[in-house]
């Protein structure tokens, strides 16, 4: 009898016990499911990256577009005779330049109005004010060349011959 109920008593901690393993292990089954999320991840993670490549390339392809047809400076010839500038009225886009050659004899001096101040052209860092200014007597066959990136009528002399004058229209 003893013996028959030892055994009984071991098979049933022995079920017990597999039955507990096993609903552990069953346990262990559904939570384990979770992990497969990081490979749906890393796959997901990685394709946005590509997408917003591609897609910052061809946004960015647009943009030189505006800059070429903005940004096509040209230089305008303005000649500094012994009488005077030629031509006297020049109309160029903002961002161009104009070379002004002294093709006459004498010295010449392009700089902003107003003489003697040469502080009308905005923007500052010349010898005087503005920064468009010569800042000294161009000899014969010299260039003074200033781009204009300020919209504007700006007249100009010659500060060397106050009379002498011309005027740069940027659009
Ligand atoms: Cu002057």
């Amino acid at each position: 009898m003893n013996k028959t109920l030892l055994f009984i008593i071991i098979l049933v901690v022995v079920f017990g016990g597999v039955v507990w393993f096993l609903g552990k292990r069953g346990g262990e089954e559904i939570s384990s499911p979770p992990p497969p999320p990081p490979p749906t991840q890393l796959p997901v993670s990685p394709t946005p990256t590509p997408i917003s490549s591609l897609v910052g390339s061809p946004a960015r392809t647009p943009t030189p577009t505006p800059t070429q047809i903005v940004a096509t400076p040209k230089t305008a010839a303005v000649n500094m005779t012994d009488s005077g500038f030629n031509p006297a009225e020049t109309t160029i886009n903002a961002g161009d330049t104009v070379r002004f050659v002294n093709q006459g004899n004498q010295a010449r001096w392009p700089a902003s109005a107003i003489h003697p101040t040469h502080d009308l052209y905005p923007e500052k860092g010349g010898c005087i004010s503005s920064s468009f200014d010569a800042c000294r007597g161009l000899a014969k066959g010299e260039s003074f060349l200033f781009t204009f990136n300020v919209k504007g009528s700006w007249p100009y002399h010659d500060h060397l011959a106050p009379s002498f004058k011309g005027i740069i229209i940027v659009q």
